[in-house]
């Protein structure tokens, strides 16, 4: 037996400062479009997708940044989207900034049908960066300041046939991520990243940029056998070069496709979820291996204590 998830990964080139809402929205139709043509019941696009990466600036009154939330999904500007899925029959993965009612900020993706219908919202759990103007940098990467963390951890949702979980960029970098999905049986964990090939805390890790998206990613996979979609914005974004390398990694974390440019890409692979299987019921079989009586620190401490 075997149940097939035909998935793409959108990645996007950069989007500048000046560039519409609505001529984003044609770009993710038309990558939309070419996942139909591809035959995909789902196409995943990048963390905050719809602007630019505006976290790289700091704002002293933050309302002043608020025209880069979405405060309804769907919205007038991003109705096509969701109108090309049902026509398509192609569902979507979308990252956002999201501004709620009563003025919380998070960094959001949805999970959408094919007939456009929403069917899951994850809020980001891991805010990098930094929450105060620190002007030494030749980029901020201030999202600490932009959005506030999720409460709401990490779901998983039946849909499109399978168990799909979903994370964001840095969430990716951590293995409680996967292992929290994992415990929850995801079969497929959907991920949009920005990743600045400059890390300005410590340079000497720009170099090891593709290495480590494909590291953690590769393992998270492989450890609770699971697919996962990651998918970047990539290329030059206002002065600022960002990693592309979106790629699907199957359950083995074998590498099953991976994008050749920085640019508007779409990849994609027939995801057999049955395949995940495998490995959940024989190595990582957590029910019979795992230790959870020895693993309190996990969730009982933070940072590392010393003896
Ligand atoms: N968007 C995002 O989470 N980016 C981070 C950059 C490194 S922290 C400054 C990432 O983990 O890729």
């Amino acid at each position: 037996m075997s149940r097939i998830i035909t998935v793409g990964a959108a990645q996007l080139g950069p989007i500048q400062k000046d560039h519409s809402r609505e001529s984003v929205v044609q770009r993710l139709v038309s990558l939309l479009r070419q996942g139909a043509s591809a035959g995909c019941d789902l196409v995943v696009f990048p963390e905050l997708a719809l602007t630019t990466f505006f976290p790289r600036w700091f704002v002293d009154d933050i309302t002043t940044a608020d025209h880069w939330y979405e405060r309804q999904m769907p919205s007038p500007v991003t109705q096509p989207l969701f109108d090309a899925a049902r026509e398509l029959g192609v569902g979507f993965c979308l990252g956002y900034a999201e501004l709620t009612d009563d003025g919380h900020r998070f960094n959001t993706q949805i999970l959408v049908e094919k007939d456009g219908s929403v069917v899951a919202k994850y809020r980001k759990v891991h805010i990098p960066g930094h929450e105060h103007h620190e002007p030494d940098r030749p980029f901020q990467h201030a999202e600490r300041y932009y959005f506030e963390p999720s409460m709401e951890g990490f779901g998983v949702w039946k849909a499109f046939g399978g168990r799909i979980g979903m994370m964001i960029c840095n969430d990716r970098r951590w293995p409680e991520t996967y292992r929290v999905m994992g415990l929850k049986g995801v079969e497929m964990i959907l991920c949009g990243y920005n990743t600045p090939i400059h890390y300005v805390p410590d340079p000497s890790q720009d170099i090891l940029q593709g290495f480590h998206n494909a590291l953690v990613m590769q393992s998270g996979a492989y450890q609770n056998g699971t697919w996962v979609v990651g998918v970047a914005k990539g290329g030059v974004e206002e002065g600022v070069d960002s990693l592309g390398q979106s790629m699907i990694v199957a359950p083995s974390g074998q590498i099953v496709a991976q994008a050749l440019t920085t640019d508007d890409e779409l990849i994609f692979a027939k995801c057999d979820l049955d395949w995940c299987a495998r490995y959940k019921g024989t190595l990582f079989d957590f029910d019979r291996y795992r230790r959870p009586e020895v693993y309190g620190n996990i969730t009982a401490q933070r940072g590392v204590i010393l003896d």
